[in-house]
């Protein structure tokens, strides 16, 4: 039998992974490569690099250990090529092997990159199967429908899955038990935290090198808590399911000053590089509601996070092709402003979030959905830009996912594809949602002038300026009309405030308090 060459990508970090499935022990060279391209196609957080790679070394220790050849090429290497395709070239070369075998990745750009070396390698790409949906299953639920909303295709999983049903009916005789998970949360003493992982010798040796040569990127290196092992993150997912998912569902959208995690399981960044396996999570969640210790809003609110959005966003990325991450629907131009790097804003709830990213490359759906998310689409802010900064700043993201939570979801740069209507809040969300308007310079309750809440004005701003095709969007149109009736004063008003306001954040932080 003939040697094959199996790469094994940073987030395919599961013993199952198709390309390993069928390979033989004896005759399969596995190869595992840190390279700059990999960590410099944006210039992701350092503590995002420095989990991965810490992941990746731990992973061809577990293999070697079940029998595996393991190639790990380290990004240290003096002969590393720097990129996927030139390691897998080298790596062809040094073991002579012409046929080579990987999984497919989660990215187009690499996808075109892998697909290149048809021309030199005996090239196979196997499905990903760790997911639920295939890409046949999305593109047949979705073709000839009108709208591609997440709720029908989440029916879809779980009459697939079994998950949450009695027979042919959803647990508790509802699909969706969102509503029951719009509270504010109290503060505790008693608030959960995930469970954090001392560095061994393999991590203290990956943030050395991290440290030496990403020392430019954004985020704060040490402490690094996360886990690095299946064992580890399994771990840390069983501690979420004691102590934080019977109250998941309740607070899933609260934000608490200083609560970094809240309710959060803190699990998607094992899930996406694959230490985790995302039925097994629900599975078990399943048996938390069915065991009587979670309730059903809870466990069905998790499920739905992972059977309906993860596998929807990533149905709508392949679906939606490589063009997608460069949809601007709504024509958004202004540059990125400096505060999403240096946290230096007077605005308090945009300061929380991007000093909580900084510090833990970790915010939670509605920090991220609702003030840096929300913020960027009131102000017009250039969504690939702000694709770069997500993709960049958070330990979880890869394309696949981030590209639909930002370009769709959060900024309607495709045009409602994937959001119903886009999601825009003024202060009064933000200040019933948490408690970030108490420390803030500005006013939440204070609609124009300078120490208004700039939500506030943005808010109307945005209305004002896509006016057009909000009026025709049912669930904006009431807002519109409510906009139309203001008086030209109040107009006038709104739009100075806001000019104002994005002039000064254009000359870098030159806020108007
Ligand atoms: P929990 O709130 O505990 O939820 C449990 C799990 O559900 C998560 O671990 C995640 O796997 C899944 N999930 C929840 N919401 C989503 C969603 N909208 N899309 C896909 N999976 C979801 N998630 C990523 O995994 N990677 C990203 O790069 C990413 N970028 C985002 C960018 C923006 C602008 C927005 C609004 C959301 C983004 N999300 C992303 C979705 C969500 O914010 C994160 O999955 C979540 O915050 C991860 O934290 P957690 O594990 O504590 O999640
Ligand atoms: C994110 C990332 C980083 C930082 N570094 C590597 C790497 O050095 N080697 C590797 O194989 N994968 C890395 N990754 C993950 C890839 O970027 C990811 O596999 C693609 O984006 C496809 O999802
Ligand atoms: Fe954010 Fe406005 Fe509240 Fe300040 S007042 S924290 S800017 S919502």
């Amino acid at each position: 039998m003939a040697k094959t060459l199996v790469l094994i990508l940073g987030d395919q970090l599961s013993p199952g992974i198709s390309a390993l499935r069928d390979a033989d022990l004896v005759e399969t060279v596995i190869l595992i490569t840190e390279v700059a391209d990999e960590a410099g196609y944006v210039r992701h957080h350092k503590k995002k690099i420095a989990f991965l790679f810490s992941a990746m070394r731990h992973f061809a220790e577990e293999l070697r250990s079940a029998g595996w050849t393991v190639d790990y090429v380290r990004l240290d290497d003096t002969a590393n090529s720097g990129s996927l395709s030139g390691e897998v070239l080298r790596a062809a070369d040094r073991h002579g092997v012409s046929q080579f075998r990987v999984t497919e990745p989660g990215e187009w750009r690499v996808l075109h990159d892998l697909q290149a070396l048809d021309t030199a390698l005996d090239l196979e790409i196997l499905p990903d199967d760790r997911f639920i949906a295939s890409h046949a299953e999305f593109e047949n639920w979705a073709e000839g429908r009108k709208a591609l909303r997440m709720e029908y295709f989440y029916r879809e999983m779980r009459r697939k899955t079994g998950l949450l049903m009695d027979g042919d009916k959803p647990a508790g005789g509802q699909w969706n038990f969102d509503h029951d998970n719009r509270k504010a949360a109290a503060r505790d003493l008693l608030m959960p935290q995930p469970l954090r992982f001392a560095p061994d010798e393999i991590t203290r040796e990956v943030l050395d090198m991290v440290r030496a040569r990403f020392a430019t990127h954004f985020g704060t290196l040490e402490p690094l808590w996360f886990a690095a092992t299946r064992a580890d993150a399994e771990a840390a997912f069983a501690h979420f399911l004691k102590t934080a998912l019977p109250r998941f569902g309740d607070y899933q959208d609260a934000m608490l000053a200083g609560e970094k995690f809240l309710y959060h399981a803190v699990v998607s960044l094992y899930l996406n590089c694959g230490l985790l396996d995302p039925l097994e999570m629900c599975r078990a969640v399943e048996a938390e509601y069915r065991a009587g210790r979670a309730p059903l809003n809870a466990a069905e609110g998790f499920i739905r996070q992972i059977i309906g959005w993860r596998e929807y966003v990533r149905g709508i990325y392949w679906r939606e092709g490589p063009d997608y991450v460069r949809r601007n629907a709504l024509q958004a131009t202004r540059p990125l402003p400096d505060f999403y790097w240096s946290a230096d804003t007077e605005m308090a709830c945009v300061k929380a979030c991007v000093e909580q990213t900084r510090d833990e490359a970790y915010a939670h759906h509605i920090q991220r959905l609702m003030v840096t998310g929300n913020f960027a689409l009131l102000a017009g802010i250039d969504p690939h830009e702000l694709h770069e900064w997500y993709l960049a700043v958070y330990a979880d993201a890869y394309e696949w996912v981030e590209a639909p939570n930002t370009v769709g979801m959060s900024q309607f740069a495709d045009g409602g594809l994937l959001a119903s209507k886009p999601y825009v809040a003024s202060g009064a969300y933000i200040d019933r949602m948490s408690d970030y308007c108490r420390g803030c310079a500005y006013d939440v309750k204070a609609k124009a002038g300078p120490k208004a809440c700039p939500f506030n004005y943005l808010y109307w701003d945005f209305i004002a300026r896509h006016h057009g095709r909000l009026k025709r969007n049912p669930r904006m149109a009431q807002m519109v009309r409510t906009y139309d009736r203001f008086s030209d004063a109040r107009k006038a008003e709104i739009e100075t405030d806001s000019s104002r306001f994005l002039l000064s954040i254009e000359t870098r932080n030159q806020e108007p308090l």
